[in-house]
């Protein structure tokens, strides 16, 4: 945006002419010197500033035309218009949503058979294009925007995409004065990987349900298509499960550290699952088995293997806690808690942990998880496990979540041959609580020091060595939250390595390039800003100069990095 021009009366012409014919005081402008000039810088603020190029998205588009000929405005009086199909208008529902609070203009949305731009935004279903389950064609012109897509979740990603070419004043929660203008041509994208998440611990320290929505929103604006909730382990167990009741009643009241824990009522859980959904978002709830249960065993030492209630725990170390394997109550236990929580979660996946149970070994180990596979499958849901689960017996559509740190598994790329699907979350590089750097003031560094080039500089498909790119799923970044106790903890983590994640899940290869990558995403700092979310400033990232940047962090709280 122009900044105001400085006036000087001895060399601005319309100083040399007062209307009045009372005399200033020397050097001072009259009034209509000062109207003219008012007019002017006003007209200068509202010239239409240069729109973003048509390639600053984040991920990379699979393909882009830009045709500068065709830049358009939008209008205070646009519309937004839908194909006449409930999940296209809920969609353009989001859209009016997020332009309204910036732009203040009403944008009305109503639905039509053929919706065509027609000074507006079009979304239109079109199941003849071949775009895929989540793919969208976006075309700017001097008429309007047109968003085509074969699914609504491919609309949905237009309108993400759609909205990273407004100016960063869209994010404003109150109406500014801005040109809304947007870059002409067109734009073809489909992802490369079907999965692409995040993952948050709720366990080590519980998030209230609106700071998970907003993690929800920060992952639908990079197209991130899976939230993965850490929903128990051994500070804590975080979601209710009737039929065991002490495990909220007593095993939720503990977190790191020693806070007040909590837990997700179904109704909570039920509220993350439907705003995800809402996002184009699938939730994967994860009941870690059969270590990292001390909460469970504190609520009902029966699953103990001594039988013994063990004090609750409210440090960071892991290993030592694990049900029962060879009493048939705690596969009770198992069938009662994933029964619950599979029939509250409409996505497929069942997350089921299986990391770091030091203690069960060996076929006990391996005959558990076999045990419990079947057991989700009966559920008809899909299995997913940490990599650990890798030496069980296979089970059709089984996913391994990979977080190893050297590339190297062959006990995993075997399980991939035995027909093994992968989500990658190496911890080098997609882990989010390691450190950006060692003054980080929260985080790890055990899978060392992640910043934003470590996290954008691998290759899901070709990272793990004998494991074909197309026995890969996607990719995922996981947030522990040993060290992580606000919303702007996680954000200060999440962002801006985020983005960088999500352009490996969604944007072909070709498109891979650090300096691309690190000015496309240098354009989201004010974006953030506008929107109140704390980031890392990285230090390796051009960020463009950010006048009103609010507050990033509240008082009190450690961080010292982004202010
Ligand atoms: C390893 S990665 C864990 C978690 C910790 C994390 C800390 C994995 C499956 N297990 O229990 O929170 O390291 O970075």
């Amino acid at each position: 945006m122009s900044t105001i021009p400085s006036f000087d009366p001895a060399t601005d012409p319309a100083a040399a002419t007062p209307t009045t014919g009372v005399p200033l005081p020397a050097g001072e402008p009259d009034a209509a010197t000062l109207a003219r000039a008012a007019e002017r810088t006003a007209a200068e603020l509202l010239a239409p500033p240069a729109p973003h190029r048509l390639t600053d998205v984040v991920p990379a588009p699979q393909q882009v035309q830009p045709d500068p000929t065709e830049d358009w405005v939008l209008p205070a009086e646009a519309v937004i218009v839908a194909t006449a199909d409930p999940a296209a208008l809920a969609v353009a529902a989001h859209l009016a949503e997020l332009l309204r609070p910036a732009t203040g203009y009403p944008l009305p949305v109503t639905d039509t058979t053929t919706p065509d731009p027609a000074d507006g935004i079009a979304l239109v279903l079109d199941q003849t294009d071949d775009l895929g389950a989540e793919g969208y064609r976006l075309d700017i012109t001097t008429n309007g925007v047109r968003v085509t897509a074969g699914t609504a979740t491919g609309l949905f990603y237009g309108v993400q995409t759609l909205r990273q070419l407004l100016p960063p004043a869209i994010e404003s929660p109150v109406p500014v004065t801005e040109h809304w203008a947007l870059p002409g041509g067109t734009i073809t994208d489909t992802p490369r990987f079907p999965y692409r998440g995040a993952m948050l611990d709720v366990a080590r320290h519980f998030f209230a349900v609106e700071d998970v929505l907003r993690v929800i929103e920060h992952l639908a604006r990079y197209k991130l298509n899976h939230l993965h909730l850490h929903l128990t382990d051994d500070q804590g167990w975080r979601i209710a499960v009737d039929s065991w009741p002490k495990l909220t009643g007593v095993g939720a009241t503990t977190e790191v550290g020693g806070g007040p824990g909590g837990h997700y009522t179904k109704a909570d859980y039920r509220r993350i699952v439907s705003y995800a959904a809402a996002r184009h978002i699938t939730v994967v709830p994860e009941i870690d088995l059969p270590g990292h249960t001390n909460s469970a065993l504190v609520a009902y030492p029966e699953l103990a293997p001594d039988k013994i209630a063990p004090p609750p725990y409210t440090g960071t170390e892991v290993g030592f806690s694990y049900v029962d394997p060879a009493d048939e109550r705690t596969y009770d236990f198992i069938a009662d808690v994933l029964g619950e929580v599979a029939a509250l979660t409409p996505g497929p996946w069942l997350h089921i942990g299986g990391d770091e149970a030091f203690k069960v070994k060996g076929e006990v180990y391996t005959g558990f998880v076999e045990r419990v596979q079947r057991i989700v499958a009966g559920l008809g849901k899909t299995v997913v496990g940490w990599h650990q689960v890798a030496p069980a017996g296979h089970l059709d559509g089984r996913v391994l979540q990979w977080w190893g740190t050297n590339g190297e598994d062959p006990t995993t790329a075997d399980a991939v041959r035995r027909g093994a699907r992968l989500i990658l979350s190496p911890g080098n590089h997609a882990y989010l609580d390691m450190k950006y750097d060692p003054d980080t003031p929260i985080g790890h560094d055990w899978a060392g020091l992640i910043d934003v080039r470590k996290a954008y500089d691998w290759d899901p498909g070709t990272h793990l060595t004998d494991v074909p790119a197309e026995a890969v799923l996607g990719v995922e970044a996981p947030l522990w939250t040993e060290s992580v106790t606000s919303l702007a903890d996680i954000e200060l983590l999440l962002l801006p390595r985020l983005p960088a994640i999500a352009e490996l899940g969604w944007s072909p290869r070709a498109t891979h390039d650090w300096a691309g990558f690190r000015d496309r995403l240098a354009a989201h700092g004010p974006r953030w800003a506008r929107a109140g979310t704390t980031f890392h400033r990285a230090p390796e990232i051009p960020w463009p100069a950010i006048p009103t940047i609010p507050e990033q962090r509240q008082p009190n709280q450690s961080d010292t990095k982004t202010s």
